[in-house]
Formats: C-alpha cells, structure tokens, sequence
C-alpha cells in the first residue's frame, strides 16, 4: 500500500479537519461496539465491519451533495453513518429490534434511507453495481444533475456484471462514480490471489471510462478524488472510477478467524497508515487541536455509540404482525 505522505502541508480548515475526525471516529467506535454486541450474542447472522477502511467513505461524503445517492455492499454501517443516519436506528438494526431501520427484519446487509439517499446494504457481490448505474440513469432522465456513489469491493471488482455496467454507463454517459474500495482482501483472499492485473481502475479504458487509484487511509486525497469524480460526471461528461486503496484491520465478517494473513502485517498497518491517527496528527501538529479538545471529542463519540448500543439492547423485538408489513404481495 502507498505510505501516506504527511510532509506536505494541507490546505484544510481545522474545522473541516476536526469533522473528518469526528465522522470516522463515529464508525470506527460504533463498528467496535457492534463487534462487541456480536460477541455477547445480541447481534446475530452475518456482520462485516468497517474498521480500517473510514477515511474512504467519510472523504467521498465530504465530496457529495445534497441529492446525491449512495449504494454498496454488505460492509455497509459507515456508508449509513457517514451520510448522517441514526446511529440508534443502525445499532438496532443488528440488534434485530423495531426500533432499527429496517425495524429489525434486514439486519447488518438490509438497511435504506429515503432522506439521505442510501439505497442499501446488498448481499449479494456486485449486485449494487447494475442498481447504482439504474439509480444514476433515473437522475439524467430526470436532468436533476444528481451523482450516484456505486461502491463495491476488490472481489467483486471480477464479477461479470461490473462490466456490463461500465458499458452501459458509459454508453448512456451516466453520472455514476463507481468507487472500488479495494481494501486487499475478498474474504480470505488477496488481491494477488484472485485478480490478474494489480490496477483495478484501468479496467474502465475498455470501455473509455476515466479512472484513477487513491490513497484511502488519507481523507484529504480521498475528498480531492471525489471531487474531481463527482465534478466529471456531473458535466455530462459520464461515469469515474475512483480505486480507493484500503485495508481491513478485522476479519471479512465476525466469524472470520482471519488465518489468511499475519498479525504483523494487521499491525505494521496500523502503526504506519492509520485513517484517523493521520487526521490526529494533522490536528496536533498544525496547532488546530489540543490533546485535551480531542479528549473531549473522543468522549462526545463515546457517548452518541453508548447510547445507540443502550437503544439497541431496549427497543423491543418486532412482533409477529410485523411479518406482513413491507412486503409487496
Ligand atoms: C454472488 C456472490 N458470490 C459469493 C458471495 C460470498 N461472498 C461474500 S463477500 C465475498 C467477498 C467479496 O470481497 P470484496 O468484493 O473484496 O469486498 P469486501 O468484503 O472486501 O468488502 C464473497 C465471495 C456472495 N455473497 N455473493
Ligand atoms: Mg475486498
């Protein structure tokens, strides 16, 4: 993985600084709060975490409108989170509960929200790619100049369907910005392993699609890349891939005992490339923030996740009548 560069210093408010760090602090405590819920069995089924990869999601955030949409995969809580919904709602929704987003019948993968654009939470690999692009041509067939944020993985980045949306998309120059957050691993293999060329992203020129790889552990160049991305497509000028370079610090899901790679390369990460140690120092050393200003934000995070876990162990189970709501039928 790119090292990140600090040498340079960045043109950024501290008040734009200290909401980067505040929104990826917000996922990251809320995902180790659900990995602890998991583990004291009041999260069930399938839970992927997000630990590592926030600086991808919260830079792109900082890049979009107003309007804009947002769909992705199963690894979904700090899409949901950066785009401003309910931690409560999100926690409660692991939780099984009705009070939860999907009120307790879609869990980790299955939650939407109409008011902030976030059209899932899929299961299946790469099936949000061909509903990313469907949500991007309904925005130029209604020439309300939105920008839709198709996220997927290294693995799905090899599925068939990936590049019948690229010509689609590119055919009908559509304003979809296809984010592949590639953070090494499609469950337990690497990126080496299942993929034949190193650069993801080249795989638009196919199709004349422009695209280009970003430093994901850097917010800054994350948001940069975004904007660039959203600016191209929102000009007609059609789709963008951005490959995000990324890494996962947990396991692909909660009962993934994560034997495929070694502590130490989990570790040199951590110490080397951390998303929000990055954002930590930028505060410190630029004199924007005092140890005891991000004490206090550390605190303030603490408390919004104490309490969507207090909501999530509270909110009642859905009762049986709610098997016949939200259905089509
Ligand atoms: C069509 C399909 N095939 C296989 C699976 C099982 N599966 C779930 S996640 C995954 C790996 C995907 O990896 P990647 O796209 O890199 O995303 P990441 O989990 O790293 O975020 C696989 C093979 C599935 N859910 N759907
Ligand atoms: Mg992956």
């Amino acid at each position: 993985m790119a090292a990140r560069k600090t040498t340079k210093k960045p043109n950024v408010s501290a008040e734009e600084l200290t909401t980067y760090y505040r929104e990826m602090l917000l996922i990251r405590r809320f995902e180790e709060k659900a990995g602890q819920l998991y583990g004291m069995g009041l999260i069930g089924g399938f839970c992927h975490l997000y630990i590592g990869q926030e600086a991808v999601v919260v830079g792109l955030e900082a890049a979009a409108e107003e309007g804009d949409k947002r769909i992705t995969s199963y690894r979904d809580h700090g899409h949901m989170l950066a785009c401003g919904m309910d931690p409560g709602g999100v926690m409660a929704e692991l939780t099984g509960r009705i009070g939860g987003l999907s009120k307790g019948k879609g869990g980790s993968m299955h939650m939407f929200s109409k008011e902030k654009h976030f059209y899932g939470g899929h299961g299946i690999v790469g099936a949000q790619v061909p509903l990313g692009a469907g949500l991007a041509f309904a925005d130029k067939y209604k020439e309300n100049g939105g920008v839709t944020f198709t996220y997927f993985g290294d693995g799905a980045a090899n599925q068939g369907q990936v590049y019948e949306t690229f010509n689609m998309a590119a055919l009908w120059d559509l304003p979809v910005v296809f984010v592949i957050e590639n953070n090494q691993y499609a469950m337990g293999t690497a990126q080496a392993r299942s993929t034949s060329s190193a650069d993801i992203y080249h795989r638009g020129q196919a199709f004349g699609i422009p695209g280009e790889m970003v430093n994901g552990m850097d917010v800054l160049a994350v948001k940069a890349a975004g904007e660039k991305a959203v600016a191209h497509c929102r000009s007609g000028k059609g789709p963008y891939i951005l490959e995000v370079k990324t890494y996962r610090y947990r396991g692909h899901s909660m009962s993934d005992p994560a034997k495929y790679r070694t502590r130490e390369e989990v570790q040199k990460v951590r110490e080397q490339s951390d998303p929000i140690e990055h954002v930590r120092e930028l505060l410190l050393t630029g004199k924007h923030a005092t140890e005891d200003d991000l004490k206090a934000i550390d605190k303030e995070i603490k408390e919004i996740v104490n309490q969507a876990a207090e909501f999530s162990k509270e909110s009642p189970e859905p009762s049986v009548e709610e098997l016949w709501t939200d259905i089509y039928a």
